[in-house]
């Protein structure tokens, strides 16, 4: 749940964004860091260096402005949907109020893809959550690669709650902007102010 404080007039948002290993969570904070203008942010965290898996963490504050005299921000985290460390799982999820799942869309990633959408619904169940609320975008990214998956086949598995999806291409920062865009949206109409 969104965190406010009165005092200064600043609303906190947290946005996790999941999926497989590999499917482009970490370059999607990347393509938004380096796409958005300055007073939007201030500083990411990659707590996985320059290549390879993520082994805990990425974090990149947004700045989504003013909102009706309040100024809107959003915590993006990436997190690996399996995960040793359980107690940083607790904390990430703590507060959630929106995801975004990245959908790897070569073929051979669609049995991780399910695998993954599944382990995030019991994940959110196991923390409280309600699955068929949380505001969510589901994001087709690696759409220059071959051997891919028709959008229409990805959505009937993975999107069949008709939420907001996204074609990407994170390398190419094609789609990352846009999605960041439809969550803030479908949170902004959640705030109660
Ligand atoms: N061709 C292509 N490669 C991508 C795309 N998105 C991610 N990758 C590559 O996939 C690998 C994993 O990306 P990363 O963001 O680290 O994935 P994460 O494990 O989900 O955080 C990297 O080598 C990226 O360059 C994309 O849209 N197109
Ligand atoms: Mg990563």
């Amino acid at each position: 749940m969104a965190f406010t404080n009165f005092e200064t007039r600043e609303i906190h948002c947290k946005v996790v964004y999941f999926g497989p290993a590999s499917a482009g969570k970490t370059l999607n904070l990347k393509s938004v860091f380096t796409s958005t203008a300055g007073e939007m942010k201030s500083g990411m965290i990659d707590m996985g260096g320059n290549a390879g898996p993520t082994p805990f963490f990425d974090f990149l504050p947004v700045s989504l402005g003013k909102i009706k005299d309040y100024h809107v921000k959003l915590h993006l985290y990436t997190m690996p949907v399996h995960t040793l460390y359980e107690t940083l799982q607790h904390t990430l999820l703590k507060g959630l109020d929106a995801f975004v799942f990245v959908v790897d869309s070569r073929i051979e990633a669609m049995a991780d893809n399910i695998e993954s959408m599944a382990h995030v619904r019991r994940l959110l169940g196991e923390h409280g959550y309600s699955i068929s609320d949380m505001p969510r975008v589901i994001q087709y990214n690696k759409r220059d690669m071959a051997d891919i998956m028709p959008v229409g086949v990805l959505r009937e598995e993975l999107n069949s709650g008709g939420f907001p999806d996204h074609e990407a291409i994170a390398t190419r920062s094609i789609g990352t902007l846009e999605t960041l865009q439809s969550i803030a949206k479908q949170i902004v109409k959640t705030l109660s102010i």
